[in-house]
């Protein structure tokens, strides 16, 4: 089975020579794909040599910061159209373990989706600041008042996708960039009847580079969830 990490990054230069020998040492099946949006601090060209030296490691590069989601959704299509089996979505800043990595591949087998959690087993949360625990959390149990989606952790962005679950969802339609990107992929798995499971993970906050968490991300995820529900109503998503 052919596996690919897509590990989208932004001034990651810290972090990615780190992590993707991390990520390839846990199966020979596995490719990374790194989809770096023109980092200031160097981080494609480190991708670039990465890539020439590794005949495992690919990058696309995009000149600006134009989101987490559609960095995904380009990953996403060059999964597809290189026919990926498992495709999956991780963090390049060490909050996503790689040692995770055999169990979503377990846990894969019997589901199409598998999603990392920090919420099933208590809160399984290092590192981070009550207050950001808290509206994690809290987005966690308002999205899913809102939506319906019957997941723990929705807003996790540690996640392995069956390519068929992402050959079937209408990727140009996928609106969110931030953390209800992850809120609307689910959903939309979940609505196309697609089994979703969730393992537990433990989450660990950034050592290294700096977070690009922002009131506007937030603010998305507040109406993104009602606009989820509504054109799934409607029949429109
Ligand atoms: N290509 C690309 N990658 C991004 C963008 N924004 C964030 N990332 C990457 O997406 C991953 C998650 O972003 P983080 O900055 O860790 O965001 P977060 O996990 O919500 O917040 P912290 O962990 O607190 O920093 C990291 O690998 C980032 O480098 C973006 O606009 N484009
Ligand atoms: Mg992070």
């Amino acid at each position: 089975m052919k596996t690919l990490v897509i590990i989208p990054t932004y001034n990651e230069k810290d972090n990615i020579e780190r992590i993707v020998p991390q990520v390839l040492e846990k199966h020979t099946s596995i490719d990374v794909l790194i989809v770096d949006d023109g980092s200031p601090d160097g981080t494609g060209e480190i991708a670039d040599l990465m890539s020439e030296e590794n005949s495992r490691v690919f990058v696309i590069h995009r000149k600006n910061k134009s989101g987490l989601g559609t960095a995904y959704v380009a990953g996403f299509k060059y999964a597809i159209q290189k026919k990926y089996d498992y495709v999956f979505e991780m963090d390049a800043d060490f909050s996503h373990d790689p040692k995770y990595i055999p169990g979503f591949l377990d846990a894969i087998k019997e589901a199409d989706l598998v999603i990392g959690s920090r919420y099933i087993s208590g809160v399984n949360v290092i590192n981070w600041p009550m207050s950001r625990l808290l509206l994690s959390y809290y987005a966690n149990v308002y999205s899913r008042i809102v939506t319906g989606l019957p997941v723990k952790d929705a807003t996790g962005g540690f996640k392995c996708f069956r390519r068929e679950v992402l050959e079937a969802i209408d990727l140009d339609r996928v609106k969110s960039n931030g953390y209800s990107f992850q809120i609307e992929m689910s959903f939309r798995a979940w609505r196309k009847g697609f089994r979703i499971k969730e393992i537990p993970i433990v989450f660990e906050d950034r050592r290294l580079g700096q977070s690009k968490m922002s009131k506007k991300i937030v603010k998305e995820a507040i109406w993104m969830v009602w606009r989820l529900r509504l054109m799934s109503l409607l029949g429109k998503l």
